[in-house]
């Protein structure tokens, strides 16, 4: 687990980053505020931080502030570290956001566990994230997260210009799957489908599971061809290897609606209506193939 510490004095520093590495942490250090808070806004950012109080510019409280103002990122456990210990200032620091106050100089103990306390809230969180955003039989997103990735992705697109596809497949003749194989067979299939559709996709795609034997794939910066070529990849992948299942190898096709947006006009909803009317010419159209 990675830990940032945020302290303007090196010696304080030194010593609580050889402490956490010593307890098997992965350190990150920062010299003040600001540099604490350009590093929880990346990507990679730790998920738990100690936060001296007193520093130049940014001080913790304000970076506390800052973070929790943030909303949307994964969560970030913080734990002041200070010399003030008066009761008001308890009250201010934790009002500011953090989860917890520790007194400088700290103790070893006293710190290791209020630490394993921090990690166990990080845990949780991540594990709602998880259960809120994937689907648990496929592990891709869930309907509602690949619908605000889309979202996401076609308000990006009308801001700057750029364009997003999106695709709509549909396993074909899955009830069958079902009824001859056994609704284990076919989860077997949803999971195999799932891997294969990610395989198919580069590494800023999405694809999620959008209702029963139904994925949704958004693509950003696509335009009709790279879309296109995409979709038959996906076609490909899936109608080239027989699936296997608890109950024996099932072939398994898929059928796609694609559609496309440039700039602004169309929004999620836009996008899925056009994608699922292409979808129904493909099935009307013979399966196993992609219309637009
Ligand atoms: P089409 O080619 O027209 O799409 O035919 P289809 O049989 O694939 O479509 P239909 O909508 O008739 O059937 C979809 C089936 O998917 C019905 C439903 O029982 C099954 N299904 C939905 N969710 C799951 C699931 O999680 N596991 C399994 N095993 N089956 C599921
Ligand atoms: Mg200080
Ligand atoms: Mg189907
Ligand atoms: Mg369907």
């Amino acid at each position: 687990m990675r830990v940032l510490i945020a302290d303007d004095d090196p010696a304080a520093r030194l010593l609580l980053e050889g402490t956490l590495t010593e307890w098997g942490y992965e350190v990150v250090t920062a010299r003040d505020g600001s540099e604490a808070w350009d590093l929880l806004r990346r990507a990679d950012a730790p998920s738990l931080a100690i936060l001296d109080w007193m520093m130049p510019g940014l001080d913790g409280v304000d970076v506390c502030r800052k973070v929790r103002q943030e909303g949307e990122a994964p969560y970030v456990y913080l734990i002041l570290l200070t010399g003030k210990a008066r009761t008001e200032d308890v009250v201010r620091g934790m009002e500011s956001g953090a989860d917890d106050y520790v007194g400088k100089p700290f103790d070893e103990q006293e710190l290791k566990v209020r630490m394993r306390a921090g990690r166990r809230i990080v845990e949780l969180h991540d594990a709602l994230r998880i259960q809120a955003t994937r689907d648990a039989l496929t592990g891709a997103w869930n309907r509602r997260a690949i619908f605000d990735i889309l979202e996401r992705e076609a308000v990006r697109a009308g801001r700057e210009g750029t364009s997003v596809g999106v695709i709509m497949a549909d396993l074909d003749h899955f009830k069958r799957i079902n009824d001859t194989l056994g609704h284990q067979a076919g989860d077997a299939v949803l999971r195999e489908a799932s891997r294969r559709i990610e395989l198919a996709l580069r590494p800023y795609d999405a694809h999620g599971r959008y209702g029963g034997e139904e994925f949704l794939v958004v693509l950003p910066g696509c335009e009709m061809p790279c879309a296109w070529a995409a979709a038959e990849r996906i076609r490909h992948t899936l109608a080239e290897a027989h699936v296997a299942t608890p109950s024996g190898m099932t072939p398994v096709t898929a059928s796609m609606g694609m559609a496309i947006v440039h700039g602004a006009g169309r929004d999620a909803e836009g996008l899925i209506r056009l994608a699922d009317e292409a979808l129904y010419r493909a099935k009307r159209g013979g399966r196993n193939r992609v219309e637009v």
